[in-house]
C-alpha cells in the first residue's frame, strides 16, 4: 500500500470516529497520522518497526495498524466502524458543506440517514431548525445535492468543454489584473471527457478576477465564492472551479491543478527524496522557495524534463522524465492525410468535391473517400457496381481540385464471422481499405477476437476502423482480446485506427500504448461525414498523445508515396 492510500484509511477512520461522537483527541490522532504518512518521504510500509516507531505522531498502536494495512490491505477496525453506520450516512461526506460533525447533528436531530432524507428535510426547511445551520448553508447543501446527482456519470465530451473553456479564457484575459490563464485539470491533460473545468489564473489581485468570473455569460448557478476561489455552473451541467494565485506560485499551482493526482503525488515523492517540499505554492528547501513561478523550473529543479500534460497519469512518465527519455509526441501538423471519410455516396453530408476542397484547406496532402459497403443498406452502402462509378467521380474530382490527392477507398463491413462485405477482387482494386464492425457488437469476447483476427488476416485490409466500437456514454467497448489482436496485426502489418470522432476516440489512450509496444502502426482518422469534421483530427491526436504516440508510429504522417509503397 502506498502512503496516500494508508493516509486515506486513517482519514476515513477519523471521519467515522468523529461521526460516532468519539473524543476529540482520538480523532485528532488519526488525522495527524494521516497527514504524517501522506507527507512522509519514504514508503512507510518499507520501514522497519523501529524506524516506524520513531516517526513523530506514530505511536505503537498506529505502527501496528500500518503493519496490518501493509500485510492485509485493510484494518478490522475500519470494517467494524463501517458496519456501524448506514452507508448512505457516510456518503453524505461528499455533499458540499457537510463534515462529520454536521452529519452527526443531522442524524441525531432529524434522523437523516442518506441523501434522500437530506433532500426532503432541506426542501421542508427543517435544516435551519438546527443550531449552526443557517439558510446559507441550507442553500449550499441543496445546490450540492442537485449537482452531484445529475452529474453522476455525466462527463462532458472534450469539444463541448473546449468551447466553454476557450470563451472563458478570452473573457478572463479582459481583466487587467490577470497575468496568466490556463484551464488545468483533465482538460489540460486532454482526456476524452471532463468532469469539470479547473481554471487557474495568476493575477496581481484576486478580487476583481473573482468578480468578473462570477459574471461570465452562461453562468446559471453560483456554488460558492471566496477570496481566491469560486465555483459556478455554466449551462445546465458544466461545473467550473476557479483558483487565483500570485504570479510567484503560478507554475506550482499549474502542476498541482493539472494533476493527475497520481502524477502529482509521484513527483512530490521525488521532491522529498531531495529533501524538498512541493506543494501548490512552490518548491521549497526549508522555508525558501527554489522554484514556483514557472512549471518548467519545477520539473528542472527535480532533475526532470518538462512533462507534456497529456502524459501526466503516472504511467511511467515520471521515470522517463528523470531519464530524459520522454517521447516526442505526435502533433496535428504531423498529419499529412486522412484515411477514413464519407461522402453523399453513403451517409456523408457533402460531395466528394466539397470534401476535397476542405481537406486541402485543412492542410492535408491526401485523403481517402471510404464510404460504407453494401451491407449497410440503410445508408446506401456501396456494392461493387456503385463503387466503380464512384471511382470515376473520384478521378474527376482529383483532376479538378488542386493541392490534394483523393484516394479511392471503402469502409467495408466485417461480417459476423470475420469475412468481409465485398469480394477480395473488388477490394484489391482500391487504394485504401478500412474494415469495421458495425453489427453484432455484443458478441462474446472470444467470438469478437476471432472475427477481428480473420479480418486482419485479409491482405486487402489496411486498417481496422474504430476497433472497440465504443460510443462514449452510450455503448461499452466490445471485449475482445487486445493482445491477440495486436499480435496478429503486427504479423500481418495491419494498422489500427484511432477514430477521432469525439464520441468514439477509439482506440483509447492505453490501447494506443499497447499497440506501440506491440509494434502495430496506428492511423489517426477523422471519420468525417461533413467538411467541418476534418477539425476532429485534433481530438484523435490528443488521444494518441495520451498514449505516448510519436509521428513514426502513425501511417498518415507519411508522404503518400511512402504510404503506397508500404510492405
Ligand atoms: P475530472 O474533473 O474528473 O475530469 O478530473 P480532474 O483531473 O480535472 O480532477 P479534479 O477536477 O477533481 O481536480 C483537478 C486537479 O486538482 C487534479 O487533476 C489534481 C488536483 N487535485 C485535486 N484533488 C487533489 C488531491 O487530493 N491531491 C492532489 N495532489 N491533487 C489534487
Ligand atoms: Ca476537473
Ligand atoms: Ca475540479
Ligand atoms: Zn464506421
Amino acid at each position: 500500500m502506498r502512503n496516500d492510500e494508508i493516509a486515506s484509511v486513517f482519514d476515513e477512520i477519523a471521519d467515522m470516529l468523529e461521526l460516532g461522537g468519539e473524543n476529540f483527541f482520538r480523532v485528532r490522532a488519526y488525522r495527524n497520522a494521516a497527514r504524517t504518512v501522506r507527507d512522509y518521504p519514504e514508503q512507510v510500509t518499507a520501514l522497519s518497526r523501529e524506524k516506524l516507531d520513531e516517526i513523530p505522531g506514530i505511536g505503537a498502536d498506529l505502527a501496528d495498524k500500518i503493519a496490518t494495512l501493509a500485510a492485509t490491505g485493510d484494518l478490522p477496525m475500519r470494517a467494524e466502524l463501517k458496519r456501524s453506520f448506514p452507508t448512505g450516512l457516510l456518503d453524505l461526506r461528499n455533499v458540499g458543506g457537510l463534515g462529520p460533525k454536521r452529519i452527526r447533528l443531522l442524524a441525531e436531530r432529524l434522523h437523516i440517514r442518506n441523501r434522500e432524507d437530506l433532500r426532503r428535510a432541506a426542501e421542508a426547511g427543517q435544516l435551519r431548525t438546527i443550531r449552526g445551520f443557517g439558510p446559507k448553508l441550507e442553500e449550499r447543501i441543496v445546490k450540492s445535492l442537485a449537482h452531484t446527482v445529475d452529474e453522476a456519470g455525466q462527463r462532458m465530451q472534450y469539444p463541448e468543454a473546449a468551447l466553454v473553456a476557450n470563451n472563458l479564457v478570452a473573457y478572463l484575459r479582459g481583466c487587467p489584473q490577470v497575468k496568466q490563464v490556463e484551464v488545468a485539470g483533465s482538460f489540460r491533460r486532454r482526456r476524452d471527457t471532463v468532469g469539470d473545468l479547473d481554471v487557474l489564473v495568476a493575477a496581481s489581485e484576486a478580487e476583481p478576477v473573482i468578480r468578473r468570473f462570477l459574471k461570465f455569460p452562461g453562468v446559471t448557478n453560483e456554488l460558492g465564492a471566496g477570496d481566491t476561489k469560486a465555483t459556478v455552473v455554466v449551462g445546465d451541467k458544466l461545473q467550473i472551479d476557479l483558483r487565483v494565485v500570485p504570479c510567484s506560485s503560478w507554475g506550482a499551482a499549474l502542476v498541482y491543478f493539472t494533476g493527475s493526482k497520481a502524477h502529482s503525488v509521484h513527483i512530490r515523492r521525488i521532491a522529498q527524496t531531495y529533501g524538498l517540499l512541493l506543494n501548490e505554492y512552490g518548491l521549497f528547501r526549508s522555508e525558501r522557495a527554489i522554484a514556483g513561478a514557472e512549471e518548467r523550473d519545477i520539473y528542472k529543479a527535480l532533475g526532470m524534463d518538462w512533462v507534456p500534460p497529456e502524459l501526466r497519469e503516472d504511467r511511467g512518465e515520471v521515470e522517463a522524465a528523470l531519464d530524459h527519455r520522454l517521447p516526442a509526441l505526435l502533433q496535428r501538423s504531423d498529419l499529412r492525410g486522412d484515411l477514413h471519410t464519407h461522402s453523399t455516396w453513403s451517409d456523408g453530408r457533402a460531395t466528394i468535391r466539397e470534401m476535397a476542397r476542405r481537406a486541402a484547406a485543412s492542410g492535408l496532402e491526401y485523403f481517402a473517400v471510404t464510404d460504407h459497403s453494401q451491407r449497410l443498406a440503410m445508408v446506401h452502402g456501396l456494392d461493387s457496381g456503385r463503387l466503380r462509378e464512384q471511382a470515376r467521380e473520384i478521378e474527376a474530382v482529383g483532376a479538378k481540385v488542386s493541392g490534394i490527392k483523393v484516394l479511392s477507398g471503402i469502409e467495408v463491413d466485417i461480417l459476423e464471422d470475420g469475412t468481409l462485405d465485398l469480394p477480395d477482387g473488388v477490394l484489391e482494386e482500391l487504394d485504401w481499405v478500412v474494415a469495421s464492425v458495425h453489427s453484432k457488437l455484443e458478441q462474446e469476447p472470444s467470438a469478437m477476437t476471432r472475427r477481428l483476427v480473420r479480418a486482419i488476416r485479409n491482405p486487402n485490409v489496411d486498417v481496422i476502423g474504430h476497433p472497440s466500437g465504443r460510443l462514449i456514454g452510450r455503448r461499452e467497448a466490445s471485449g475482445f482480446d487486445l493482445r491477440e489482436v495486436l499480435r496478429v496485426a503486427h504479423e500481418e502489418g495491419c494498422a489500427l485506427e484511432v477514430n477521432a470522432q469525439p464520441d468514439r476516440l477509439d482506440l483509447i489512450d492505453t490501447a494506443c500504448m499497447a499497440a506501440k509496444r506491440a509494434g502495430v502502426k496506428l492511423v489517426i482518422s477523422s471519420d468525417a461525414h461533413h467538411p467541418r469534421d476534418f477539425a476532429a483530427l485534433e481530438y484523435g491526436v490528443n488521444q494518441a498523445r495520451r498514449g505516448w504516440i510519436e509521428p513514426s508510429d502513425v501511417l498518415n504522417t507519411r508522404p503518400l508515396k511512402e504510404l503506397s509503397q508500404r510492405g
